[in-house]
């Protein structure tokens, strides 16, 4: 049996989690928050990030190294397609979603959601950087309606996990959702992905874990 850790709050665990539940393979979920300094953590994930998944041969970090090996594992359904160039695309756009914006938008996080500060320089940066970037994922997807055309792919698990950060970030510390400036009306395609039984399981979770952070931090 395969089991995932890291935490139910992260987008890279929640894009492994939805396909693991979209493929319907059977995993346990196991507890670990960042920048472990556990032998343990650091043996499956060098650099303590999460999420990390440990198989009958080992383990496994890198949310995408992950689900190309579930992808190996268990083929059917489908979360790329069959021609090697549309499995290409499909790669092509999770690097930019991951690369170019999530990547970016990350050095929002701690003011959008932590209680820290980024300060000018980064603000304006990131703002540069995710304009320049944001129009060129808009050249790449799809949304028609799922991120890479007419089937849900690895792409929503990536899409779905993380568009929803880089726009709430962006609102709350640059004071503008860039993703819909820059004409990627996020919101009705989050909502599409919402619908699917794998992630209503995924968004239950993620929300009771947001309770308990809350009720943590008020205790
Ligand atoms: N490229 C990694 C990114 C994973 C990642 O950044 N996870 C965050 C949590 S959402 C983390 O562990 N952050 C702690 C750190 O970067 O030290 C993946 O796809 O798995």
């Amino acid at each position: 049996m395969i089991t995932l850790y890291g935490f139910a709050i992260s987008n890279y665990y929640n894009k492994v989690k939805l396909a693991l539940l979209e493929k319907g393979i059977p995993f346990e979920e196991s507890l670990v928050m960042t920048h472990s300094k556990d032998e343990a953590v650091l043996s499956a994930s060098p650099l303590a990030k999460v999420p990390f998944i440990r198989t009958a041969q080992g383990s496994l970090c890198e949310s995408q190294v992950i689900l190309d090996y579930l992808e190996a594992i268990q083929p059917s359904p489908a979360l790329l397609p069959a021609d090697p160039f549309a499995a290409a695309k499909v790669h092509e756009l999770i690097s930019f979603i991951e690369l170019h914006l999530e990547l970016v938008a990350r050095e929002l996080y701690g003011q959008a959601f932590f209680g820290g500060t980024v300060s000018e320089s980064t603000k304006e940066r990131v703002r540069k950087t995710l304009l320049k970037n944001i129009a060129a994922f808009k050249r790449l997807a799809s949304f028609a309606p799922y991120a890479a055309g007419a089937s849900f792919t690895q792409a929503d698990c990536s899409a779905w996990a993380s568009l929803p950060l880089i726009a709430m970030s962006c609102k709350s510390v640059l004071g503008e959702d860039l993703l819909m400036a820059g004409g990627i009306d996020w919101k009705p395609y989050v909502k599409l992905i919402g619908e699917r039984p794998s992630a209503v399981k995924v968004a239950a979770d993620r929300k009771a874990a947001q309770g308990q952070m809350a009720a943590l931090k008020h205790a």
